[in-house]
């Protein structure tokens, strides 16, 4: 029986959140306990038996979840927390690293630090998102083989700034300190101010997916990068929710540059701009956007874009704001609704910064053509219609500059292989795309974000618990199988049967009578019966559910089908055709081809989700390819602040990123494997004898617990810290005595 005599023991105790809190005993006098829980919260308790008492891995908490004594969710959210309040926001699982954000700038990020954890094994220092860089590198090198790091977590939870992280320690490690390494750290401020936006949830919100590939020689040095970027939310550029802002460049522009140059593109302030208001929210806290176009400028000059280039694109986002400002009246035309533009110095700048005749932009924007069987006539729109065309054509020039920015970054810090077959090129690809999105409203942009994140949960369920557990039973490993949550169900809804629900939209998308109404009706007839799919509530309701496996999101199917088009009116091509604008003609490259070419080829313009799957699709084959490391990032709290520890929003991230069942499996499992040759190879400096094959391999392990199978050596993650350290000491001597005899020749 646990009798408790004294303070200073821990027990856990019942919560209202359903997952037990950590306490501690502060007196136990005659009858009662008094119990203060790690919320502050006070408990009195008869002293009874049913107190469960405290493993001790979890009073002071643990560097690697796996050794928790108390593997429930209640140890792992309570080692989580000990940590975090002592400032240890990194834990591992395996080597799987955990992050829980500080919201505080940490002095833990140095060079000295970076020198630090350099050539150094997993766990042999305290966890480290700098840990997993260097892992990464010393795999690269020892395996030759490609690596990649998903780093994964809801909006704010870190991602962004772990991949930052990573990158300033393979620059550091290179130790060429030259030029590329620079450039490819200098991409980062200019993919943010094009990319990144004030939100609700994060105040740098990256509103587009990147994987960042960094090329090395075989040697370790940086060769060069190459930037992939995905599915940018246009939505933003005309329209912000409360409190959130439009992209960060545009205010930095109003900022930051000279007011000579502001004048000439007839600039304002940000309070001036519809398409920068919306959100009534034109500052953020803690950013100086005047200082950060400085940084966006200097780094535009680094990655090679000109004066001109920058000067361009300066052109293109003035217009863009210009437009936003274009007004439009109702009038009638011939009994037909029309509208409008009220002439402005607005609507006569965007015409002149996109190198148009005005009228032909008031007509492109007021009226649209169509063919009918013999000619092509036009409609009048009313004011409501154009205002939807102006802000597609808005959405389209800033979607495809993104895109040419990004395409520009990689011409600089891209180096295709030199000729040499004997030239070894090696990668560490990072991957840091948007969360999990479950918002009070979810569109069709949500649909391709979760079917992503869907995508990326396969490739890590797949990785830790499927293709191990194939291969204990391959490898005749004795094994008790792990119950884990598998998504791969909810994907074969959403993209792999026939039929399936991206195929209904895009199918839908590509039939010009398609409406949202007609996808809605074939999806609930052929996926309704399931239970991943779920039909809206009656005929009225235009909201679909999908089971994902962070949970159900309700798609409001309203748009859909547009939002997938993507379309341009054939106006607003024609327009461009006749602008002089070279930048506008470049980034539209492919439109203004189609449409040249249409006569003799009808090419089809490939819809939203088409592009995404496939960039998708490829991604999945690169990192397929790869040796994975996985960094899972935990946001605290929803107020952006230091210390602040909200346990059901923890246990919730935990939850759906399988974290309970990642320790289980890490924890039982091997998820280091060598053939035996190669665990010879790299190893045989520990034994004293030549020979080779299983039984001598098992000579080199001196620590317990690992396998032989029947090709492999399989081994727990801190059999390779020990193995390599091990290793490290007998070369080491093993140079020190070649020293000694040389010496002794001397
Ligand atoms: V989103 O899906 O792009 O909206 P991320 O990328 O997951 O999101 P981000 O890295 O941008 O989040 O982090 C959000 C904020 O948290 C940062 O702007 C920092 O203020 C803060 N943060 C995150 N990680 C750290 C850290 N290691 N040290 C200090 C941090 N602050
Ligand atoms: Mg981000």
């Amino acid at each position: 029986m646990l009798v408790f005599q004294q303070g200073g023991d821990y027990v856990w105790v019942d919560c209202s959140d359903g997952v037990q809190i950590g306490a501690e005993v502060l007196l136990s006098d005659t009858g009662q306990l008094q119990l203060i829980d790690d919320e502050g919260k006070e408990h009195k308790i008869k002293k009874d038996n049913s107190l469960k008492p405290m493993h001790p891995t979890s009073v002071k908490g643990v560097d690697d979840m796996i050794r928790l004594g108390d593997l429930n969710e209640a140890g792992l959210l309570r080692n989580l927390l000990v940590r975090y309040k002592e400032g240890a926001i990194y834990t591992y699982t395996g080597s799987i690293l955990v992050a829980v954000n500080p919201y505080q700038l940490l002095p833990i990020y140095t060079p000295e630090q970076v020198e630090q954890y350099t050539d150094r094994r997993l766990g042999d220092l305290p966890p480290h998102v700098f840990a997993i860089a260097d892992s990464c590198f010393f795999n690269m090198r020892r395996n030759r083989k490609d690596q990649c790091c998903i780093i994964s977590g809801e909006s704010g939870a870190g991602k962004t700034e772990s991949t930052k992280l990573m990158l300033q320690f393979f620059a550091a490690v290179s130790r060429q300190r030259s030029w590329i390494e620079q450039q490819i750290l200098e991409a980062n401020p200019i993919l943010e101010a094009f990319g990144n936006a004030k939100t609700i949830r994060n105040d740098n919100s990256s509103r587009f997916g990147k994987y960042i590939d960094i090329h090395f020689t075989k040697n370790g040095a940086i060769e060069g990068a190459r930037i992939e970027q995905y599915l940018l939310e246009k939505s933003r550029v005309c329209r912000q929710a409360p409190q959130e802002r439009n992209y960060h460049i545009f205010y930095c522009m109003l900022m930051g540059m000279p007011l000579d140059q502001k004048k000439i593109l007839s600039l304002g302030n940000a309070a001036e701009y519809n398409f920068l208001t919306m959100g009534q929210c034109t500052t953020c806290e803690g950013r100086d956007d005047i200082k950060e176009y400085a940084s966006f400028r200097s780094a535009m000059k680094i990655l090679t874009f000109t004066e001109n280039e920058t000067w361009e694109i300066n052109k293109l986002l003035a217009a863009i704001l210009h437009l936003g400002n274009v007004d439009f009246e109702e009038t009638i035309m011939i009994n037909l609704e029309a509208c409008d533009i009220l002439t402005s110095t607005h609507f006569k700048m965007a015409a002149q910064l996109l190198e148009v005749v005005p009228n032909a932009l008031d007509v492109s924007l007021t009226q649209r053509s169509l063919m009918t069987n013999r000619e092509s006539v036009s409609k009048p729109l009313t004011s409501a219609q154009a205002v939807d065309g102006r802000d597609a054509f808005v959405k389209a020039i800033y979607g495809r500059l993104f895109v040419w920015i990004v395409e520009k970054i990689n011409i600089a810090i891209y180096k295709p292989p030199p000729d040499d077959p004997k030239h070894v090129r090696l990668s560490i690809g990072l991957l840091d795309i948007f969360g999990f999105e479950n918002f009070k409203n979810n569109s069709f942009e949500q649909l391709c974000i979760n079917f992503a994140n869907e995508q990326l949960q396969q490739f890590f369920v797949k990785h830790v618990f499927k293709l191990e557990q194939q291969e204990y039973a391959r490898e005749d490993i004795i094994w008790k199988n792990i119950e884990f949550n598998d998504n791969q169900r909810t994907l074969d809804v959403l993209a792999v049967k026939p039929l399936n629900v991206l195929a209904l939209i895009d199918e839908e998308s590509l039939f010009p009578k398609g409406t949202d109404a007609t996808m809605l009706n074939k999806m609930n007839q052929l996926h309704g019966k399931g239970d991943i799919y779920m039909p809206p509530k009656n005929n009225h309701d235009t909201q679909f559910g999908i089971w994902h496996f962070a949970g159900v999101v309700y798609y409001d199917s309203k748009g859909f089908l547009e939002k997938n088009r993507d379309a341009l009116s054939s106006d607003v091509i024609q327009l461009m055709q006749t602008s002089s604008n070279k930048l506008l003609k470049q980034i539209f490259h492919n439109e203004l081809s189609t449409t040249e070419t249409k006569t003799k080829s009808k090419k089809r313009v490939p819809t939203l989700s088409g592009q995404f799957r496939q960039s998708l699709d490829s991604l999945m084959k690169t990192l397929t390819a790869c040796q994975p490391f996985f960094i899972r990032c935990i946001k605290p709290n929803d107020f952006k602040k230091p210390m602040l520890f909200d346990r059901e929003l923890c246990i919730r991230q935990l939850r759906y990123s399988g974290m309970m069942e990642t320790i289980r499996i890490r924890k039982a499992g091997y998820p280091i494997r060598h053939t035996f040759d190669e665990f010879l190879e790299r190893y045989r400096v520990l034994l004293k004898s030549k020979q080779r094959g299983k039984d001598i391999c098992e000579n080199v392990l001196t620590e317990e617990d690992w396998k032989i199978g029947k090709t492999k050596v399989f081994l727990k993650d801190f059999h390779d810290t020990v193995l390599e350290l091990a290793r490290d000491k007998a070369l080491n001597e093993k140079a020190l005595l070649i020293q000694k005899v040389l010496r002794g020749y001397k």
